[in-house]
């Protein structure tokens, strides 16, 4: 394996759009190879415990009950320079300020539900892959 890593989730309202395949093909087409991924839903507990960094910030609740309102996909994906690049790929938070192109801007629906989730640094990229996934897990 070369290359760093990152974690990514298609969050539930992408899920539901159907978008989880053309959200794959873009991260393929941009060079992310996937070096784990699971289908899976979060209790709100999970959720909670996953975004425990954002515990005072007024939007937790809303933010965990929508994380955990239906199935997402958790995947850890591998490129040089995985964290930036696919920061980059997914766009701004608000889906309204990212950049055409962007997953977020081709897919999301608000600030809440933005579509994907991606890693902010190497650490997290690292905390947040051991949070959905053990060695035997990834390929
Ligand atoms: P990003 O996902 O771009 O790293 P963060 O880390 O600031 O953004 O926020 C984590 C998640 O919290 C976002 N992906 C989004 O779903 C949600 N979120 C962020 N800001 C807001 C907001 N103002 N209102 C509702 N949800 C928000």
């Amino acid at each position: 394996m070369t290359g760093n890593i990152t974690f990514t989730m298609i969050k539930p309202d992408a899920v539901e759009a159907n978008n989880i395949g053309p959200i794959l093909s873009v991260i393929n087409k941009a060079g992310f190879r996937i070096l784990a991924m699971k289908y899976m839903r979060l209790t709100k507990e999970q959720a909670g415990q996953f975004y425990a960094v954002h515990k005072e910030r007024p939007f937790y609740g809303e933010l965990t009950e929508y994380m955990s309102s239906g199935p997402i996909v958790a995947a850890v994906l591998v490129k040089d320079n995985a964290v930036a690049d696919y920061r980059k790929l997914i766009g701004a938070t608000d889906p309204t300020k990212a950049e055409e192109g962007t997953i977020r801007k081709m897919f999301a629906k608000s600030i809440a539900a933005n579509a994907v989730h991606g890693s902010d640094s190497n650490e997290n990229a690292e905390i947040e892959s051991n949070f959905f996934f053990s060695q035997l897990e990834r390929f």
